[in-house]
């Protein structure tokens, strides 16, 4: 391990961006109570976020985001956020939510609103003090991906599709939310969705604007859930990502609601399963014309010297079935001194489940793998005949 180091991405050069304000989330409480100085800093990058609008792996960012500014993982709750719904929703209700914009990040693109279901899932992220693992929060984003709240849902809401995305591309749907044209010369971008003035939320960068829209409560109930938003920047390879705190009363098919005294033992017992369960379903087939076979390509940071290589190793043959020998290199094709990036892609069929590694070859042929656990990944079923998973080291 001592030539490889995991690469930090300090600073990012793009300034401003997003966070969700109403309800109130983790980070805009994490703000208000002087733990946060940039509370639109709340980013996950760089990560592909167009057209494919769930190709991006959430990595640390998790449903409820990382801000790398100020290493604060709104994953973990503290005392500050996290232990207490900021509010109470009626199952069937129609109610506005709102996130903040800065004037200087308005990347334009589409957002989501989620809510996901599995309360043993979200339960992981109401435990106070404790980090859900990388895999857990993977788990969990794919379990939001699924408890999509459709722009659609909202009787008398217009739902457009983004000006910047064409028809045939991943990004063309209307049941997300869409910001304006990246280009427009009024109304432009995320701005443009309420048209609001400069200052009408708060940034820490540039000034804020307001972007509200209409979603519809799902027909759940828990005494305390997460409502996520997943921002996908048009301009950048961004995602944001912020979560609220929430109740959810009157549902009829209503979650179990896990006691606090009870969510640690549970949740360290059911890790595992819940991880792979939600994996594959949320795969399921929501497409018209599903693709058979569908190029997926590995995107890895990893901080590599001369000589070395970076291989692909897993449970398929495709990959070699975990022989380092017979597993597929990756190229460094794209790696510059900024963005240590190793990438391969490789043609699977849709609804394909495997566990892979990352693994090190040095010039020498000592091989490294990566920590456990193994990672794991299901291609889509779907639309989509290209993805991105993208990973970082570890
Ligand atoms: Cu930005």
């Amino acid at each position: 391990m001592k030539s490889l180091a995991i690469l930090a991405f300090a600073a990012t050069t793009v300034l401003g961006h997003g966070y969700l304000t109403i309800p109130s989330s983790r980070v805009r409480k994490g703000y208000e109570a002087g733990k946060d100085s940039c509370p639109e800093c709340t980013i996950l990058e760089p990560v592909s976020a167009w057209p494919d609008l769930d190709a991006a792996q959430v990595g640390r960012s998790g449903p409820c985001g990382y801000n790398a500014r100020v290493s604060v993982d709104y994953n973990t709750p503290t005392d500050n956020y996290g232990q207490s719904v900021v509010a109470t929703y009626t199952a069937g209700d129609t109610v506005s939510v709102q996130w903040c914009v800065d004037n200087n990040g308005d990347h334009g693109g589409m957002f989501s609103y989620r809510v996901c279901q599995n309360q043993t899932l979200v339960d992981l992220f109401l435990t106070p003090g404790y980090t859900p693992t990388n895999d857990e929060k993977q788990a969990a984003e794919d379990c939001f991906e699924a408890g999509l709240l459709k722009c659609t849902d909202v009787s008398g809401q217009s739902c457009g599709y983004n000006p910047d995305c064409t028809s045939g591309q991943a990004c063309y749907r209307n049941d997300w939310y869409t910001c304006n044209a990246f280009s427009a010369d009024s109304n432009r971008a995320c701005q443009g969705v309420d048209g609001a003035a400069l200052g009408s939320c708060y940034t820490s960068i540039a000034g804020g604007y307001t972007v509200t829209k209409k979603i519809k409560i799902p027909n759940y109930s828990s005494n305390h859930t997460l409502l996520s938003l997943r921002w996908n920047s048009f301009q950048t390879g961004q995602v944001y990502l912020t979560c609220a705190d929430i109740a959810i009363t009157g549902g009829s098919t209503g979650g179990s609601t896990t006691s606090k005294a009870t969510t640690l033992s549970t949740s360290t017992t059911t890790k595992v399963s819940s991880t792979n369960t939600v994996t594959t379903s949320a795969t399921s087939t929501s497409c018209a014309t599903p693709v058979s076979t569908v190029a997926v390509t590995f995107n890895e940071i990893v901080t590599t010297s001369y000589g070395q290589t970076v291989k692909l190793a897993g449970s398929i043959a495709e990959l070699g079935s975990w022989s380092a020998s017979s597993a597929p290199s990756l190229s460094a094709a794209q790696y510059t001194t900024s963005n240590h990036l190793w990438t391969y892609t490789v043609n699977l069929a849709a609804g394909t489940s495997f566990t892979y590694k990352f693994i090190s070859v040095a010039s020498d042929g000592t091989v490294t793998w990566e920590s456990d656990p193994n990672r794991s990944y299901t291609v889509p079923s779907g639309c989509a005949s290209a993805v991105t998973v993208s990973n970082t080291w570890r």
